[in-house]
């Protein structure tokens, strides 16, 4: 039994706020002020988030508060920070984002406003991304003479291609909601205010599935997409029978059988 919420999250900054809703937890950027800037006690924050969350929590949603997602990387931090420091920083950053994407349960982003430089990194983390209209996505690294370091460069162009992110960094090329949906930023497109109830249907659908399953979508999905296909298609193989001999695959195929399990409709 895990510990309550409430004990597991103690330690969060101001700047993140956590709640539990039934089998998901709710991370919510909380510095509206700043636009949801994300420094090291936020980004922190999220690792902590993570490593307290309940035993029989099963998904995550996260979203911003206020306006924006998240306006990047805290500018302010920045200029403190010397190359060695800078190093250190940007392997903080995917030290944690890594743990989003290859944690224990899937995380569903929900996108609104700016979703800027290292927003845009941290929402590429997670595994469902929802975009409300408002949103806008940006790399403004290049005008402000930096360079992406939250794993951007590894996984944005696995989502929208190289040549566009290089379009972005070069030339401040701005995409809109439709655009970054039409271009694979998001999965879902939803409208103003629509965003995090939208986020909690689809995290508590994600819920209901056999962790198995999830586990090896979260995990061994994506990396058998950076296999070459013949270590692909041993790589599927083998997941396919672990996941189908597992007694939760043999018990909901029984209930299909038995006409006890929801059919697949249209949505
Ligand atoms: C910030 C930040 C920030 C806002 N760091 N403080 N990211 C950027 O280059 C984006 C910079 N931000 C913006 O372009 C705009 O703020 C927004 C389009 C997001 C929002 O505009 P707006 O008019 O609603 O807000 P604002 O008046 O610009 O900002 C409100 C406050 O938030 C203001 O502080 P205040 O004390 O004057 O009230 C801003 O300074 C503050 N603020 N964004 C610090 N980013 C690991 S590498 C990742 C590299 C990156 O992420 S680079 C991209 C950085």
């Amino acid at each position: 039994m895990g510990a309550s919420p409430e004990d597991s999250w103690s330690g969060l900054p101001g700047s993140l706020h956590a709640e539990r809703r039934g089998a998901i937890a709710v991370l919510r950027l909380s510095r509206p002020d700043k636009r949801n800037a994300l420094d090291d006690a936020t980004v922190l924050g999220l690792d902590r988030a993570l490593d307290g969350l309940p035993e029989d929590v099963k998904a995550v949603v996260l979203h911003g508060e206020g306006e924006h997602f998240s306006a990047g990387l805290d500018l302010n931090e920045l200029t403190d920070r010397n190359v060695t420091e800078g190093i250190a920083h940007s392997r903080m950053w995917h030290r944690i984002f890594d743990r989003i994407e290859y944690g224990r349960v899937p995380v569903v982003a929900v996108l609104h406003g700016a979703v800027i430089g290292g927003g845009l990194e941290l929402a590429a983390a997670a595994h469902i991304r929802i975009a409300e209209r408002s949103a806008f996505y940006a790399l403004p690294e290049g005008s402000r003479g930096i360079f992406v370091g939250g794993g951007g460069s590894v996984r944005l162009p696995r989502l929208i291609g190289v040549a566009r992110m290089t379009d972005m960094m070069l030339t401040g090329r701005t995409y809109g909601a439709e655009e970054g949906q039409a271009m694979g930023i998001t999965q879902y497109l939803v409208d103003a205010g629509a965003g995090l109830a939208k986020g909690i249907a689809i995290a508590e659908r994600i819920a209901t599935n056999a962790p198995l399953t999830n586990f090896a979508v979260m995990h061994v999905l994506p990396r058998i997409a950076e296999q070459d296909r013949t270590s692909g298609y041993l790589t599927e193989s083998l997941i396919a029978a672990i996941a189908q001999g597992d007694g939760e695959a043999k018990a909901r195929v029984k209930d299909f059988l038995a006409k006890r399990a929801a059919k697949v409709r249209p949505d």
